[in-house]
């Protein structure tokens, strides 16, 4: 990942790759890069040998759902049915079971559920990951899920940015007055910038659920709070977020299934990255795959993320999800590797500090059973990772069986 990023367009098929390459570490960072012929004059008190073997950077997941209690099997059979996720969630399932199960969690258990997800990713060669509130849908439970991930940055080595997404689903009590439930949640903005519990406010933008008008004035008031601003936008009907994204000025747009020929156009003249989440197209049972093959095209900048959650895509595997980026959203494998490094960083605004293996960045560094790196989209369902490197130190290794 030579190029700074975010990057764009046609630069995202341009990937540099060294052969026979050797990696300097001191401490928790990156100080040498050259050859392995280079690397004899390197005093090394540890030697990992990577020996063939594909090294990346950490992966980076910049859309997740991490922070929840319970989970959703019973509603797999309605959708086996054929039942619609915003059905499901009209009829009170979906996420308002989940927020019915995270208002019940402690905060102690909610705190060792995410650690357990944090481990799993890690596991999958992930070193910095994005965590959304939303399943609480009332201060206490969104405050709570957001102390969890605070606590969890002390706790677990991997990073962990933390969005507010207070604004996920109408709960109950509201159902008559969106507008009333936007305020209250904009009123807990204060409290979330003193106690730094959040860096992203983000809102989902769809129909039974909130309004391009109604997100718009949301946003504005968090972006005068000094919030980077984050959109669910056109997941499953075509409202216009993505092009309030690029309006707002928004760090990332998330999702864009169905976004338009002119939210394409705009994202494409944007800073704005558009995060795409194929695993919930796929886990959704949907035909509507963003369409990031034109967006890129069109000359945006794609990042791809899990959007790890209970609901509709229940995976931690990053590495599943460059897979179907290959073959349903026909994306390069070298697309695919800007979408989960560079590019993801950036989303979360990270870039300065993820994505990348460069000397004087933080040593977050996969070593993957994989001869090159077109393998990984190409072998699917399974996880890769060998050795798991997060700021300098091993995380994970592959447990020999023999
Ligand atoms: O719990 O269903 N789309 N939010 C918006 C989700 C999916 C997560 C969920
Ligand atoms: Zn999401």
């Amino acid at each position: 990942m030579d190029k700074k990023g975010p990057v764009k367009g046609r630069d995202m098929t341009m990937l540099t790759v060294w052969n026979d390459a050797a990696i300097g570490i001191k401490g928790d960072q990156v100080v040498w890069i050259g050859s392995t012929k280079e690397s004899s004059i390197l005093e090394a008190s540890k030697t990992i040998d990577a020996n063939g073997r594909l090294v990346t950077p950490g992966l980076v997941d910049p859309h997740t759902h991490l922070v929840f209690g319970g989970s959703r099997e019973e509603e797999m059979a309605l959708k086996q049915q054929g039942v619609p996720y915003l059905d499901i969630l009209k009829q009170g399932g979906g996420i308002l079971s989940t927020v019915r199960a995270t208002r019940e969690a402690t905060y102690q258990e909610l705190l060792e559920k995410a650690l357990f997800h944090l481990d799993r990713m890690a596991m999958h060669g992930i070193t910095t990951v994005e965590a959304k509130s939303g399943y609480g849908l009332d201060a206490v439970t969104e405050l709570k899920q957001l102390r969890v991930v605070k606590e969890a940055t002390t706790v677990h080595p991997l990073d962990i940015v933390s969005t507010f997404l207070g604004a996920h689903a109408i709960p109950p009590d509201y159902r008559d007055d969106p507008e009333a439930f936007l305020t209250d949640m904009s009123e807990l903005f204060d409290v979330i910038k003193q106690e730094n519990l959040a860096e992203f406010i983000d809102i989902f933008t769809e129909t039974g659920v909130f309004s391009i008008v109604q997100s718009r004035r949301y946003l504005l008031k968090a972006k005068e709070k000094g919030f980077g601003l984050k959109i669910h936008a056109d997941e499953i009907d075509p409202l216009g977020g993505t092009e309030l994204a690029v309006e707002l000025g928004a760090i990332s747009g998330d999702h864009l299934a169905v976004t338009s020929d002119e939210g394409i156009q705009k994202l494409a003249n944007s800073q704005t990255i558009g995060v795409i989440l194929p695993g919930t197209s796929f886990y959704l049972g949907k035909d509507d795959y963003a369409r990031a093959r034109d967006m890129i095209d069109a000359g945006a900048a794609i990042a791809l993320a899990t959007d790890f959650n209970p609901g509709s895509s229940v995976t931690e595997n990053l590495q599943l999800i460059m897979a179907i980026a290959a073959l349903k959203l026909n994306l390069s494998p070298e697309e695919i590797w800007h979408a989960v490094t560079v590019n993801a960083a950036h989303a979360i605004g990270r870039g300065e500090q993820a994505g990348r293996i460069a000397i004087g960045r933080k040593a977050d560094i996969v070593i993957w059973d994989a001869p090159n790196y077109k393998y990984i989209p190409y072998h699917f369902g399974v996880n890769h990772t060998n050795t798991v490197i997060k700021n300098g130190k091993v995380l994970y290794e592959r447990p020999a069986i023999r």
